[in-house]
């Protein structure tokens, strides 16, 4: 297998592109793909603050690589959610942010904010004992990283907030609300969410990139990543529908990227038109200000009642 580019042995065979390349063009495609993305979604600018949401998995540190490479300000925002689950699964994530800074950014910086440290209980605890025993880890580990991450966001008066979503977690959850006919979530999907009614702005620069290709990307940079998924994301609906979403990719390649970025296009040109929710009244939360619908005190602070 040889690359299309130079000829040397190719390390990457992407069906969806009919393109194959070594190691070197994969590093230079990959970066070219992202930095087009981000202008083209008119995501951040070189002069910007952002901020990094890393999890010490292979998509966000493989996007903090490139962003660092391509000399933008991004600095990096890790939470320690307390997850153990006899694979010391928070434990072993931080370890891989330090390692990456230690071993590839000296230069970058990285903001820690530990759940239990600073708030008293990390996720598993605070799911068991809240709602009677009936929340779930993954919806109250949402309502905390993004509370943590907005909070932060603010703070630190940074442009936006970027996480690691790729073209699968996208299409995927794309194929969810598709199936429930979701037409708020539907209409607000998309690669970059304005700041609105104080929540900070969001960005998403590896949408076009499949999963696979973030992986590919940490190892041909040797950027060492954490390979175990969260303990509690196994069984997700989610990875579910990434499965099937693979499958349909491995008789048609192709049918993924066509799927997500196809809706993308409908919807922005006017195509296709989903109604936003509308009419919900935000206020500033009386104990920390974020906003809320749900009262006096926000989802988040209710947690700690
Ligand atoms: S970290 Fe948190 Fe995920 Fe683990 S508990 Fe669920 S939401 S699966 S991205
Ligand atoms: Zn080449
Ligand atoms: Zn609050």
């Amino acid at each position: 297998m040889k690359c299309h580019k130079c000829g040397a042995t190719a390390v990457i065979q992407m069906r969806q592109h009919r393109l194959q390349l070594c190691a070197a063009h994969f590093v230079e495609w990959v970066t070219i793909t992202t930095q087009r993305a981000i202008e083209t979604y008119q995501m951040f600018a070189p002069a910007d603050r952002v901020l990094m949401a890393v999890s010490g998995g292979k998509d966000s540190l493989s996007l903090w690589d490139l962003l660092l490479n391509l000399g933008y300000q991004a600095e990096g925002l890790y939470i320690g959610l307390g997850i153990d689950e006899g694979i010391a699964y928070s434990a072993k994530s931080l370890e891989m942010c330090r390692k990456f800074i230690l071993e590839h950014h000296p230069e970058a910086r990285l903001h820690v904010v530990d759940v239990g440290a600073e708030y008293g209980q990390g996720i598993p605890v605070l799911a068991r004992t809240r709602r009677r025993g009936q929340a779930k880890p993954c919806a109250v580990c949402g309502l905390v990283k993004r509370h943590i991450m907005n909070r932060v966001a603010r703070d630190g008066g940074f442009a936006a907030i970027v996480t690691g979503h790729n073209l699968d977690d996208e299409a995927a959850v794309l194929m969810q609300n598709t199936l429930h006919w979701q037409a708020g979530y539907l209409a607000r999907q998309a690669p970059v969410l304005e700041e609105r009614n104080g929540l900070a702005r969001k960005v998403k620069p590896f949408v076009r990139l499949y999963e696979r290709e973030a992986a590919a990307y940490a190892l041909v940079r040797g950027l060492d990543y954490i390979y175990e998924e969260c303990p509690f994301a196994k069984g997700s609906t989610t990875n579910f529908y990434k499965e099937l979403l693979n499958q349909l990719e491995l008789t048609s390649p192709g049918a993924k990227q066509q799927f997500y970025l196809q809706f993308l296009r409908a919807r922005d040109t006017g195509r296709v038109v989903f109604a936003e929710e509308g009419g919900v009244a935000l206020q500033p939360c009386a104990r920390c200000g974020q906003p809320t619908t749900a009262g006096d005190l926000c989802a988040f602070c209710r947690l700690w009642e």
